[in-house]
């Protein structure tokens, strides 16, 4: 079968079609700068495979699970441990959600409020 071509815009910085301000990458996910940044740290983290939202990768517990640390090393990279931060993903309609390929949003560098918009 002939290979689809990515389909969305994350999918295809993941594929090195589109660029991206790339501030971490491994065979699983990789981390780049929000192009519309929402606070002073402004942070994606993406896996390379295409799950369309967390609700599609639920079961993949071992690449949340890398996700979820490497946003950690991304937050201690940028100095926000002391200050604290946040992470977001959001799933679908009411959730807000965009762009249709997993992301989880690490925001810092500022007070963040609650509850969320
Ligand atoms: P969400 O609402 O969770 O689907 O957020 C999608 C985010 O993706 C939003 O904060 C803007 C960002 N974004 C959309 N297109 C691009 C792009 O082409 N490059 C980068 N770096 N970020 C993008």
């Amino acid at each position: 079968m002939a290979k689809q071509p990515p389909s969305n815009v994350f999918a295809r910085i993941a594929a090195g079609e589109l660029p991206a301000e790339i501030v971490y990458q491994d065979d699983q996910c990789l981390a780049f700068r929000d192009i519309h940044p929402q606070a002073p740290v402004h942070i994606l983290v993406i896996p390379r495979k295409p799950y369309a939202s967390l609700a599609d990768a639920s079961g993949d517990t071992a690449l949340l699970g890398h996700m979820l640390q490497v946003l950690a090393r991304m937050a201690e990279a940028e100095g926000l441990e002391k200050d604290g931060y946040r992470i977001v993903t959001n799933v679908g309609r009411n959730g807000g959600q965009t762009v249709h390929h997993l992301h989880m949003h690490l925001l810092g560098g500022r007070q963040m409020g609650w509850p969320p918009g």
